[in-house]
């Protein structure tokens, strides 16, 4: 059979496309630098994939920023207020705001970690085809020989992704403009006929999810139409991240002339005898190959899957289980890992070996062998208990009386922005050319900068702002037995950012504390109280490629024992405040309804885990990292978390309009400012917010805080926008309860 790959990582190997970003944002480079390294980059890829042995690569999976932004602007769903300048400007415009404009809200996609941009769409959004960035790759690509098929993001999952724009009648849902996004993807495929391509992938990964009968209806109504372009290539629809169950016989009854199925989250779909049946006549691209882990294939159940499925379909095209996007490049290049480990791992490159080699093996036909086993649940049948600690009520009055806030505490996520020197150190120290004792004069000496800066921006609860830690995972990871972290293992999370997800392969146990040492000097520095910071057990693992040998449950609760650990140390160096994050507890959220309870329950219970042994008069704070909390947020109170900052700047307040928030009886930060933009929050947005805060909760327990961690940012806006917050914060306070 034929081997094929969905996608594959675009932000470089050396992150070249994040460099040239950067230098472009910053006007150290033009935006004929910035199109070069792009084009520098696809052409490097296309040439990477052919060799490898892949007939067709994909092309139009490079993006300077995000696909799902591409797709607006490419069917022209700009919002007039980022319009002006140049495209270039206005696209990432979209993407990062402007001095005066706010930036279209970012999400995860699906239970990934990497960030889309949040198109916005209204009843009057003018669809028309917009620039020709499909058609250029698919020429680029030519132009060295090679001949590409385009990839797409899908007209239902693009609409299902999108927000109804502010000002659109109630009832109005993005889907509703179904017909005329297809209308102008029956115009971009027959350009992509012309332009000689034979095949083009729409992507729907929206098609694993649990979609409504109208939803249903689009699917049919959209394949079926765009099946019936009058003149346009071959049709690919890729689900993928699970089973898409009933999209599937929906699907295969339009025109479209090959489906993709994600064979290793989706392998239900092995077992599915309404799907199995549905596939007759279609091609088939079998995601054997995973694009969600980084461990070699295991080529008897990939050959089981392959099996069936050429039991059923007219054709079989080995694949990737989705895009490669969410995996780094190139296993060879980590020559600092146990070699044995090494050879253990498949990133991108490994993978694409993989799809052509398992495509050249011949078709053992076994006839009656069993269906391919499947991965390991995602929890064991017993976990280990939780533990409790008193009711709320009477550790708040314990903490009210230890700690001794004013209403409306003000605080922040934790980090403070990671610098230039900081950065230069940890390079010098890994380069031997800064010692260890060096390197850590330097971090306590930014640790009392960032005390004082609190002290003199008047934050009620300081943290020592995190200069040790290039990322909050990273960092535990490092120093954690059971994890490896790779040198060059970039993955992107969005734009410009990416992350080194570590990789875990054995036993979790923590050797030694990890950040009292921290902590300790902080709280020496100031009378404040001091918060401790680490990172959940939940999104430790979550951003980790975890082992694939265990249940995920039992790997997190390794993870919970370590972290318990280091809160009990902390707690024994006199801090007061712990705030354990949990950004990822609705990523790893199952993507359908059916297991999501089961998911919240072993989730909740690590977390649980993870805190229960604190004292009364211990504040645990809780930091979760996007704007849909309500879907959650009973589960956030399950936590049983002292206190919980959200998301909710770019959200508009829609977290504190919600019925769950007015019954919320603990402590919430609601994030009263975006700092994901560089934009600095003038105080009437930050009154705003507070305000809506106030109409749903007692002042007592509504804490004053950004949206996430400050890392991101430079401190020159850092403290425009904390002086803003504080003064809100105090007037607001004082209108509040008015000195008797
Ligand atoms: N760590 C990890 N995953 C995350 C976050 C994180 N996912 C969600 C959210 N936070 C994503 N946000 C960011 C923000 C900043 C960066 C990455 C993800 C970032 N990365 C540095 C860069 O790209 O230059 C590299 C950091 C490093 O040295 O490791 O700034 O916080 N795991
Ligand atoms: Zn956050």
């Amino acid at each position: 059979p034929a081997a094929t790959i969905l996608g594959y990582p675009r932000i470089g190997p050396r992150r070249e496309l994040k460099h040239a970003l950067e230098a472009y944002w910053a006007g150290r480079a033009t935006a004929d630098d910035l199109h070069r390294t792009g084009r520098r980059l696809r052409e490097q890829t296309w040439r990477r994939l052919a060799a490898l042995g892949l007939a067709t690569p994909p092309s139009n999976t490079f993006s300077l920023y995000d696909h799902v932004l591409d797709t607006a602007a490419l069917l022209d769903a700009v919002p007039d207020r980022f319009r002006g300048g140049t495209a270039l400007d206005t696209y990432f415009a979209m993407a990062r705001g402007t001095g005066t404009v706010p930036p279209l809200r970012m999400t995860k996609w699906f239970d990934t970690n990497y960030h889309y941009i949040v198109p916005e769409i209204g009843p009057d959004t003018a669809f028309r085809l917009a620039g020709d960035k499909p058609l250029a790759e698919v020429r680029e690509a030519r132009r060295i020989g090679v001949a590409t098929r385009p990839v797409l993001l899908g007209p239902v999952t693009f609409l299902l992704l999108a927000q109804a724009a502010p000002g659109a009648p109630a009832g109005f849902a993005p889907l509703d403009r179904l017909g005329d996004v297809v209308a102008v993807y029956r115009e971009l495929l027959a350009a992509l006929a012309a332009e000689g391509a034979g095949q083009v992938q729409l992507d729907e990964p929206a098609l694993v999810t649990d979609l409504t009968p109208a939803a249903l209806t689009a699917v049919e109504t959209c394949y079926s139409r765009l099946g019936r372009s009058p003149s346009r290539p071959e049709l690919l629809v890729a689900t993928y991240f699970g089973h898409p169950g009933a999209a599937l016989p929906v699907l295969a009854g339009t025109p479209v002339e090959a489906i993709g199925l994600d064979l290793v989250r989706g392998a239900q779909t092995l077992a599915d005898p309404a799907a199995l049946a549905a596939l007759a006549g279609k091609t088939v691209v079998a995601g054997v190959v995973s694009g969600r882990d980084v461990w070699r294939t295991d080529r008897d159940r990939a050959l089981a899957a392959l099996r069936t499925v050429r039991e059923h379909a007219a054709q079989v095209v080995v694949g990737t289980s989705c895009p490669l996007l969410h995996v780094p490049y190139d296993a060879e290049a980590e020559t600092g890992l146990d070699p044995a480990l090494r050879r253990r791992l498949a990133f991108a490159e490994q993978k694409v070996a993989e799809v052509v080699e398992l495509a050249g093996l011949p078709a053992r036909s076994a006839p009656g062998t069993p269906l391919p086993a499947a991965p390991p649940p995602a929890a064991p049948a017993t976990l280990p208990e939780p533990g409790s600690r008193a009711p709320y009520q009477v550790r708040a009055a314990a903490q009210a009386a230890h700690l001794r806030l004013p209403d409306l505490p003000t605080t922040t996520i934790g980090s403070f922005p990671q610098t230039g020197d900081l950065r230069a150190a940890r390079a010098a120290l890994a380069a031997g050319r800064l010692t260890a004792a060096e390197y850590e004069e330097r971090v306590r000496a930014k640790i009392e900068h960032v005390v004082r800066l609190q002290e003199r921006l008047g934050l009620d609860v300081l943290v020592h702002g995190e200069p040790e830690r290039n990322d909050m995972v990273q960092y535990f990871a490092e120093h954690l037995d059971g994890f490896a972290v790779t040198r060059h293992g970039w993955v992107q999370s969005y734009g410009s950012r990416c992350t080194r997800p570590p990789i875990i392969h054995g036993d979790v146990r923590r050797p030694a504390p990890i950040t009292v040492r921290w902590a300790r000097h902080a709280r020496s520095l100031t009378e404040r109280p001091v918060k401790g910071m680490l990172t959940g057990p939940v999104t430790i693992v979550a951003w980790s490629f975890p082992r694939p040998d265990l249940p995920l449950a039992q790997v997190v609760f390794q993870v919970a024992e370590a972290v318990r650990a280091e809160v009990a140390d902390l707690e024994a160096a006199g801090v007061s405040v712990i705030q354990v994050d949990e950004p990822a507890l609705r990523e790893l959220l199952p993507l359908r309804r059916a297991g999501q309870d089961e998911y919240l329950a072993w989730a909740v219970a690590a977390y649980r885990r993870a805190t229960s042994g604190a004292a009364d008069r211990t504040q645990i704070h809780t930091h979760l990292c996007y704007s849909d909390a309500e879907q959650i947020l009973a589960a956030v109170d399950a936590l049983d978390a002292d206190v919980t900052s959200v998301e909710s700047a770019r959200s508009d307040g829609r977290i504190l309009a919600g019925p769950a928030v007015r019954g919320f009886a603990r402590g919430l930060g609601p994030g009263v400012y975006d700092i994901h933009s560089p934009r600095v929050p003038t105080g009437a947005e930050i009154e705003k917010s507070l305000r809506a805060a106030l109409d749903a909760l007692p002042a007592a327990r509504v804490w004053v805080n950004p949206d996430c961690g400050l890392k991101t940012r430079a401190y020159a806006e850092v403290e425009a926008a904390l002086t803003t917050m504080v003064a809100v914060a105090r007037r607001l306070r004082a209108e509040a309860a008015p000195d008797p």
